[in-house]
């Protein structure tokens, strides 16, 4: 009898509907602990039924704290908005619970330093949906980077360009600081940092020139309960309202093992539409990967002399070991984004069932240093300063 993980949900939107993909397809696809798609919680329970049903929950709750804190409940799931991750976090975290939590971590470093210090104190293991790290393409880059493949980087060149944040595009949470912390720099800017982090292996030291801003400053208000958290469903109200977040963050830095680094991250790069991409460049190669083009990878060996040039690798080959490729289909059939989650899920039920995740999973305390490299960089456009982060210290910048 295969063990089980009891899932609690919270939130209902985009991530809500990815999350529940994930855990209904997990053991479909992948050996070992199933989820049990326990009980989700929401805030209208007209629209909970609907998902619940839809989604196989077998439970749902209009208050996320009764069900934090059911004996029944073994893993907390948190897709809601960034403002409330910290009290949703700590409370699961203070009730016994496994906590997988969105990103970015929180909307803002204080709450992700309390996040984790809850984690630290706590019996529950904590994980963060990083998802692009199981992106088959993504993990074998990883793989090949740690494996010493590219020898010593000198540059990583990573951009996260989407173009949704025109200016038809409403007052979603999306644009309210006071939720969402920041705007493409938190929403964007953290995946392409941990992605970084990830297949490097490496942490940003310093930042050293950062431009924080916002192309469009009003935006039309959303008509009372219209409109999805994105796209711009729900528009066309003539009121206003003023967008309190970043459309774009661009900044340089510095990696610990000397090399140098720039990042990108914008909602209104016309033309892309969610082009998560980075470039590495070593003494002995080259990768390069764009979400756009998500099962390639591209690899350039330098010590191949004349022979030397950028190849294509189509990240879909289990027989070839390709990361998470023998759980999903033949070669060259490909996977989507939703794979990610799924592959995510696969990851986390092995690491509570005692076993190793395909590629290292990002926990609070890894995921706080993402969120410290995206307050520095804020810091550091508003201030016009460079900036060192310590990793040391708590909050530790100078
Ligand atoms: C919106 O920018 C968004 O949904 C992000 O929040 C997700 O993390 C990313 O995977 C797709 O775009």
């Amino acid at each position: 009898m295969k063990d089980t993980v009891n899932v609690g949900l919270i939130g209902t939107k985009f991530m809500g509907r990815a999350h529940s993909n994930a855990w209904l397809n997990v053991a479909k696809f992948f050996d070992g602990s199933v989820p049990e798609m326990h009980t989700v919680a929401g805030r209208n329970a007209a629209d909970l039924a609907e998902f619940a049903a839809r989604w196989g929950w077998a439970n749902q709750s209009t208050d996320w704290r009764a069900m934090v804190s059911d004996p029944d409940i073994d893993l907390v799931d948190i897709a809601t908005p960034n403002h409330v991750h910290a009290e949703q976090a700590i409370a699961a975290l203070e009730a016994g619970k496994h906590v997988v939590c969105e990103k970015p971590l929180a909307g803002t470093l204080a709450d992700a330093m309390a996040m984790t210090e809850a984690a630290n104190k706590a019996d529950g293991r904590t994980f963060v949906w990083y998802n692009y790290r199981r992106v088959p393409a993504v993990a074998l880059a990883h793989q090949l980077v740690q494996s010493g493949t590219l020898g010593r980087i000198y540059h990583v060149r990573a951009a996260y360009l989407q173009s949704w944040g025109g200016p038809d595009t409403p007052l979603v949470w999306r644009f309210q600081a006071d939720v969402a912390g920041s705007g493409a720099h938190g929403d964007l800017q953290a995946h392409i940092i941990d992605a970084v982090r990830f297949v490097t292996g490496e942490e940003i030291t310093t930042v050293e020139g950062a431009i924080e801003h916002t192309f469009i400053e009003e935006r039309p208000l959303l008509e009372e309960g219209g409109g999805s958290e994105i796209a711009g469903a729900g528009a066309g109200g003539s009121k206003m309202g003023k967008s309190s977040v970043d459309d774009a963050v661009l900044f340089l830095g510095r990696l610990s093992g000397g090399g140098l680094a720039s990042f990108e991250a914008t909602r209104l790069a016309t033309g892309y539409h969610n082009a998560n991409r980075f470039e590495i460049h070593g003494e002995r190669g080259a990768i390069r990967f764009d979400f756009e083009r998500m099962n390639e990878l591209g690899f350039y060996d330098a010590t191949n002399g004349a022979t030397a040039g950028w190849a294509t690798i189509d990240v879909t080959r289990g027989g070839d070991g390709h990361p998470f490729a023998d759980a999903w289909w033949p070669d060259s059939h490909g996977l989507g984004y939703e794979h990610s989650f799924v592959n995510e899920a696969a990851d986390i039920l092995a690491a509570l069932g005692g076993g190793e995740p395909v590629v290292p999973l990002p926990d609070f305390a890894d995921a706080l240093r993402t969120q410290r490299v995206l307050d520095a960089a804020i810091v550091s456009a508003r201030e016009r300063t460079p900036i060192t982060i310590d990793y040391d210290t708590p909050g530790g910048q100078s």
